[in-house]
């Protein structure tokens, strides 16, 4: 009797042992995200990865759509931590505005991690990690890859003045603040002849990137260069500069950001330039940040994507491959 009773005492301590450990080995990383919304080809795709990889990494991802509102993102950060996540993934609209919520979250114990576009704020320790783009590198890419090309097309000769129509992306954000910092990093050391004769946001839409367009072309039909800082606005441009009855990727040259179809499209056809490279297939990424920040590791403060240049030489080659 005695026996049965310890085998059956120790069957009981064995299969809680084993439910509890299989149970905590089933517990799933719950990860709140706070995507900006769905201006561009680029964000789509960023959010579509985002929204599939959480299946393959078995997360359960609770997605909030700010619709380009920051407040919203606000919101959606304050119901993550009401619900107690384990962890929040945050693409912040605009740079600045950030550390009341931060700071909420910190208190909660929720770590942060930001996806593409960070923040401005001077505590680095309110996020664990920062997973995207050097936004001041692809300014530089651009502006280098343009010097080459207009010094090879003849275009420039280093004396005659090159004017360059700038359409920038959303005011404050990021993207916005470090292309044009990077583009202008190279203009400035060794383009003295080039200038910017017109600056304008089209807020990253290809319906905005096309109004400001025209207004630029209804002001002045001297440009040389449209830079526009994402491939949408440079898709709306170049609707705006045929209607004005002129060639993009001929009479003016059109460099852009992102890489994404519409852009390799466009540079087959012609009528864009060039474009670099911005990898928005973010999700493998902040899944496996995540789980490693569960497991305790420590995140490096950075992490960068890996990114090419591509222009009318290469497009074709490449098109079949692009997965954006
Ligand atoms: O270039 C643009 C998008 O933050 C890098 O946002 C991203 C930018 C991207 O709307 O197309």
């Amino acid at each position: 009797m005695r026996k049965v009773v310890i085998v059956l005492t120790l069957l009981v301590v064995g299969l809680t042992f084993v439910l509890s450990s299989a149970g905590f080995a089933k517990k799933k990383i719950v990860l709140g995200f706070s995507q900006l919304g769905a201006e561009s080809e680029w964000r789509v795709a960023c959010t579509k990865s985002i929204q599939q990889s959480a299946k393959d990494y078995d997360i359960d991802l609770i997605f909030s759509d700010a619709q380009q509102k920051q407040q919203n993102q606000i919101a959606a950060i304050r119901s993550f931590i009401a619900r107690k996540v384990d962890v929040i993934g945050l693409t912040c609209i605009v740079e600045s505005g950030w550390g009341p919520v931060l700071r909420e979250a910190k208190a909660a114990h929720i770590p942060v991690i930001m996806i593409d576009r960070g923040c401005d704020e001077k505590d680095t320790s309110l996020w664990a990690t920062k997973i995207g783009s050097d936004f001041v590198k692809e300014g530089q890419k651009a502006a280098k890859w343009l010097g080459d090309y207009l010094k090879k097309k003849g275009i420039d000769d280093g004396v005659k003045q090159i004017n360059i129509d700038e359409l920038q992306g959303t005011v404050g954000s990021a993207p916005a603040i470090d292309r044009k910092k990077g583009f202008e990093m190279v203009m400035n050391a060794e383009h003295p002849n080039w200038k910017i004769v017109r600056s304008q946001s089209g807020n990253f839409t290809d319906s905005e990137g096309k109004a400001v367009m025209q207004a630029f072309l209804k002001a002045d039909k001297n440009v040389q260069v449209v830079f526009a800082h994402n491939d949408q606005m440079a898709l709306g441009a170049i609707q705006a500069i045929e209607e004005a009855g002129l060639k993009p990727g001929k009479d003016i040259t059109i460099v852009s950001m992102d890489g994404v179809k519409g852009a390799f499209v466009a540079m087959m056809a012609g009528k864009l330039n060039c474009t670099v490279e911005c990898n928005p297939l973010l999700g493998p990424q902040l899944y496996q940040a995540a789980e490693d920040l569960m497991d305790g590791k420590t995140l490096p403060k950075q992490i960068d994507t890996i990114e090419g240049v591509f222009d009318e030489t290469t497009a074709a080659a490449a098109f079949p491959n692009r997965q954006y």
